[in-house]
């Protein structure tokens, strides 16, 4: 069985296990578990035994035995047991916004309705409402649920969505009423994906704000128009919720509505254990509001620094928070140049000399060069004699640029058998050898990890691009030994890159900081075919933060001699 499967076993029993009302730990429990296994970058069923399975974060004994047990048999009893309860097939109920465990439970109860369908139905025919606790409102907001759920099951890319939503943000900051504002919600945390946009509003007269919002341009169709909250759907197919809320509020309702949810239940928990309520209306002991204005004044409460949203997973960030151990995060600002940048010499519109000035002109000191090598065709790769007249244009080039250097390298093509596309001795002459497959992605896991040691091993090779070859939505990464690949970066001194081309963002997340645990340092580059797509470096420094990423694990965060000399040492 794969992660994959493994986990959706896991979250599919939690989801039943709310439904049945269990004990709300144990819920937990196998959410996180599912998350943890979703998250591994090696198969469980490689682990050799239960005890090492019980070693992961998050998984105790009781699911390292059924874990075991999964990957023994391709089954499991005690899931066999709940598939076989009608409270199975209501899990399909909870991806309806609006329908919590609580109400689906109900609903079948009462109705003996199990399927989506059915539920329509009976809500059309107004058969809801009359339910225990249930209502005319919620019935139509279950109603509304289920056409949203139907019509937007995808998740967007992360680069997709950031500049619509940066977009309508600042149309709405310009109001007047609005006194704060700001994204919330996995985009103001940055995931690589996100299901919606969430906005955030400070004012006191939300009436305006809501009507400014709801006569967007953007505005394909008023999904809720509320004295608190409205939401949207764009021309293109997203849904845009806004929240507006008193200043005195602003700071809790943005912790508690940039999430994680399971960020926020461990924050409430805290909070509990020293006596406070927090909600998304500010911290309270007993009656008293006490904080709630702003985030810091939240985290300032419980003892804890300011941690920074793309952290905000659960994923240690509040047991580092409270050891004063939060990592220093890289910022956009510590970069210093661009070390895989393409040219009009093969995919790229630009010319060097052009993509060069555009680098400045962002701050940049220098870039590197990296056109394809012969194997990509399809890009019109250099071969020997092509990339010896690209050299000797960057020379020209260097002698004439000032404040600025211009680096000799190349995405060379790492081939089936780990072999590059160019000879070492070709490569001996360049400042920076990136090395990337792009080709027969079909390998087993265990040749692929032996090819990319092999380019990895070889001493004119600085850095592997986009290590897992993922596209994000649309090609799962390679199966690939991580750790291993890793331990042969760190035995030789090459690097890996967080490829910040929206589709990509690779190595992602999970796996920066799984590179920051082995100490395998970064390149964060941009891929650029143009001169904007420099743009684009924001979402790569966005996944190394979530990742846990420091400026001192960036090379190219390094002046240009000190690059150099990290490179040589590589060489
Ligand atoms: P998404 O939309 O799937 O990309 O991810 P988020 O994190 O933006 O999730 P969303 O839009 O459903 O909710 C925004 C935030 O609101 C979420 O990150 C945390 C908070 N939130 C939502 N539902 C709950 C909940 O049931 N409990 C808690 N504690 N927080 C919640
Ligand atoms: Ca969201």
């Amino acid at each position: 069985m794969t992660n994959r499967e493994i986990a959706r076993v896991f979250e599919h029993i939690a989801e039943i296990l709310s439904i049945q009302a269990e004990n709300p730990f144990k819920v937990r429990a196998y959410t996180r578990a599912a998350q943890t296994i979703a998250d591994l970058s090696y198969p469980l069923s490689s682990l050799p035994s239960q005890a090492e399975i019980e070693k992961l974060p998050g998984i105790g004994k009781a699911i390292a035995q059924k874990s075991w047990e999964l990957i023994q048999t391709g089954k499991l009893g005690y899931y066999e047991k709940l598939l076989s309860t009608p409270h199975a097939r209501l899990t399909e109920f909870l991806r309806i916004p609006g329908l919590g465990p609580k109400h689906a439970k109900l609903i079948y109860d009462h109705l003996g309705i199990d399927s989506v369908d059915a539920l329509r139905a009976a809500a059309e025919r107004g058969e809801l409402e009359s339910l225990p606790g249930m209502g005319k409102k919620t019935q139509a907001k279950i109603l509304q649920g289920i056409e949203q759920a139907l019509k937007y099951k995808q998740r967007s890319s992360l680069a997709e969505m950031h500049p619509r939503a940066q977009a309508i943000l600042e149309q709405l900051s310009g109001l007047d009423p609005v006194e704060q504002i700001s994204l919330a919600g996995s985009l103001r945390r940055m995931r690589d994906t996100v299901a919606d946009v969430d906005i955030l509003v400070a004012s006191d007269q939300a009436d305006p704000v809501m009507d400014a919002f709801v006569s967007l341009p953007e505005v394909a169709d008023v999904l809720a128009r509320g004295p608190t909250k409205s939401s949207i759907l764009t021309r293109d197919g997203f849904q845009v919720d806004l929240r507006v809320v008193a200043r005195e509020s602003f700071g809790a309702a943005m912790h508690y509505f940039t999430g994680s949810k399971n960020h926020n239940i461990r924050i409430r928990a805290l909070g509990q254990e020293a006596g406070l309520k927090i909600n998304e209306y500010g911290v309270f002991r007993g009656k008293r509001r006490i904080g709630g204005q702003t985030e810091e004044e939240i985290f300032g409460l419980l003892g804890l620094a300011f941690i920074p949203p793309e952290l905000r997973e659960d994923h240690g960030e509040i047991e580092a928070a409270q050891a004063g151990e939060l990592p220093a995060l890289v910022e956009l600002a510590d970069i210093r140049g661009d070390l895989h940048v393409h040219s009009r010499w093969t995919d790229g519109r630009n010319s060097i000399e052009e993509m060069a000035l555009a680098a400045r002109k962002r701050g940049l000191r220098y870039i590197a060069i990296c056109d394809h090598s012969s194997a990509l065709k399809m890009a019109r790769g250099l071969d020997r004699a092509r990339l010896q007249e690209q050299m000797r244009e960057i020379d020209e080039l260097n002698r004439k640029i000032k404040s600025f250097a211009v680096l000799k390298g190349i995405e060379v093509d790492i081939l089936a058998d780990g072999r590059l596309d160019l000879e070492d001795e070709v490569l001996a002459e360049l400042d920076v050898v990136v090395a990337a497959v792009h080709s027969r992605f079909d390998l087993s896991r265990a040749e692929m990890t032996a090819r990319l040691v092999k380019a990895i091993e070889n001493p004119q090779v600085n850095i592997l691009a986009h290590p897992t070859g993922r596209i994000i939505s649309k090609r799962e990464p390679y199966p690939l030994d991580l750790d291993a690949v890793m331990d042969a970066c760190l035995a030789c001194n090459t690097f890996l890159e967080v490829n910040s081309f929206p589709e990509r963002l690779d190595l992602c997340d999970i796996h920066c900081r799984q590179a920051r645990d082995r100490g395998v340092d970064l390149a964060i580059s941009t891929d650029s075919h143009r001169i904007d797509h420099y743009d684009w470096l924001k979402f790569g420094i966005a996944t190394a933060r979530r990742g846990w990423i420091e400026k001192r694990h960036v090379i190219n965060a390094l002046d240009l001699k000190a690059l150099r000399r990290k490179l040589r040492k590589a060489r």
